[in-house]
C-alpha cells in the first residue's frame, strides 16, 4: 500500500489526473498481481483500479491488495471496457508507461479519448523500484543465495564433454531445488570462443579442457531477482585468458572498494573500466558496469558512462560486473549483487572470484 501511496504522490504532483501502468513487473510491484494480462488506472486521487480477464478471476482474489477490480468478459477486451465506463470522462491528463505500451494501445486512447492530454511517463514506477526498503533487499539476498548454492553444485557437476544446453539445464534445475521460482532471465554458458560473447545464451557446443566457461544466471524469489556471473576454467588455460582473468577480478573489486552513496553510476563505471583500460584492454569491455536489480533484471540506475544523472542512494541495489572479450579466443566477466550502503555497499552475492579451475 506504501508503494502504491507513494505513486499516487508522483501523479498527483506532476499535474496528473492518472497513470495506466501497463508493464506486468510494475503492477505486480504495485498490487501484488501476477498473471499475464492485465491493466492499472492510478488516479491521483481515489482507489486504483485494475483490469484483467476471467482467467484470473480467482487468482486475483488471492493476490491483489489495494485495488479496486475488474474482470472483463471473454468478448471485450481492456480498452473497450475503459469506453464503456467512461473511466476518462472527467480526464485532461492521463499519462502512460512510454516504454511498455503497444502501439495499437496507444492509438487506441488517442483516437478514443480525444479530449485527454497523453502524456508519455519514462520512468515514473521505474525511479519507485530504484530504492529498495531492507524487506525487498531481503528477498534479493535470498535470491542471491540461491545463486551461490546453485554455482557451488554445478562446480560439482560440470565437466569437459558436457555441452552447455547440459549445463544450463543443471543450473535451471538446482535454481528450482533450492526454491527459486524461476530463471531471472534465459540462462548464459558460454565457453572456449564463445566465452567472448558477452550474451552467449547455451549451445550445443561440448566443453574442452584449457577453456574458460562463463555462467551468467540469476532466479526470481518472491518477485525479487538476482543475477551472477562467474567464469571458471577447465584444466589450464592460457596465459593471457589468465591475465584477463586477473584484470577483471581487480576491476570488479575495487568497484566495489570504492562504492557508497553520494557517488554517480558515471563515477562508478569509471573505476572499473580506468583498471581494465589501464591495462590495455578499455575496447574490449563494450558493456556497462552494471545496473540497478530487484522486480526486473535489469532497472534503474544504469551503471555507465551516462550514468552521471543517477546518484547511488542508500538501498539501491546494482550489479557489478565488468568483463574483457577476446574475439576468437575467449573472454571473462564477473558479476555481484551489491547494496549501495551509506559508507560502503554490502555485497549480497558470495560466491569466490577466485579463479576456480575445475
Ligand atoms: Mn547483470
Amino acid at each position: 500500500m506504501a508503494r502504491l501511496a507513494k505513486l499516487q504522490r508522483m501523479v498527483k504532483d506532476k499535474g496528473l489526473d492518472a497513470l495506466l501502468v501497463t508493464h506486468l513487473p510494475h503492477i505486480q510491484y504495485l498490487i501484488g498481481f501476477t498473471g499475464s494480462n492485465g491493466m492499472l488506472l492510478v488516479p491521483a486521487q481515489g482507489k486504483p483500479h485494475f483490469f484483467t480477464d476471467f482467467r484470473y478471476k480467482a487468482q486475483v482474489k488471492l493476490e491483489v491488495a489495494g485495488a479496486k477490480i475488474s474482470i472483463i468478459d471473454r468478448d471485450r477486451n481492456i480498452p473497450d471496457s475503459f469506453v464503456e465506463k467512461q473511466l476518462f470522462s472527467d480526464y485532461d491528463h492521463l499519462a502512460f508507461e512510454k516504454n511498455h505500451i503497444s502501439y495499437s494501445l496507444y492509438d487506441f486512447l488517442r483516437t478514443k479519448f480525444r479530449h485527454v492530454k497523453l502524456d508519455p511517463e519514462i520512468e515514473m514506477v521505474e525511479k519507485l523500484t530504484m530504492i529498495k526498503s531492507e524487506d525487498e533487499i531481503s528477498m534479493i539476498k535470498q535470491a542471491a543465495m540461491i545463486g551461490d548454492k546453485v554455482f557451488e553444485k554445478v562446480c560439482e557437476i560440470i565437466k569437459p564433454g558436457m555441452s552447455e544446453l547440459d549445463v544450463a539445464a543443471e543450473i535451471a534445475y538446482h535454481t528450482r531445488l533450492n526454491g527459486g521460482e524461476r530463471d531471472a532471465f534465459t540462462i548464459i554458458v558460454a565457453s572456449g570462443e564463445r566465452s567472448a560473447l558477452p550474451h552467449g545464451t547455451a549451445s550445443s557446443k561440448k566443453l574442452r579442457k584449457g577453456e574458460l566457461v562463463t555462467l551468467d544466471f540469476g532466479c526470481v524469489f518472491n518477485g525479487f531477482n538476482s543475477d551472477m556471473t562467474r567464469t571458471i576454467a577447465l584444466g589450464k588455460i592460457s596465459t593471457e585468458l589468465q591475465k584477463i582473468y586477473e584484470i577483471v577480478k581487480i576491476a570488479q573489486q575495487r568497484a566495489i572498494d570504492k562504492l557508497h552513496a553520494g557517488m554517480n553510476a558515471r563515477e562508478l563505471d569509471t573505476i572499473a573500466r580506468d583498471y581494465i583500460t589501464l591495462h590495455g584492454y578499455g575496447s574490449k569491455f563494450g558493456h556497462s558496469t552494471g545496473h540497478g536489480i530487484g522486480i526486473q533484471v535489469h532497472e534503474l540506475p544504469t551503471i555507465n558512462q551516462k550514468g552521471e544523472k543517477y546518484k547511488l542512494e542508500p538501498n539501491m541495489v546494482i550489479t557489478i560486473e565488468p568483463g574483457i572479450y577476446l574475439e576468437g579466443i575467449g573472454g571473462v566477466r564477473i558479476e555481484d549483487d551489491v547494496v549501495v550502503r551509506k559508507d560502503g555497499c554490502e555485497v549480497l552475492t558470495t560466491s569466490t572470484k577466485e579463479m576456480r579451475v575445475l
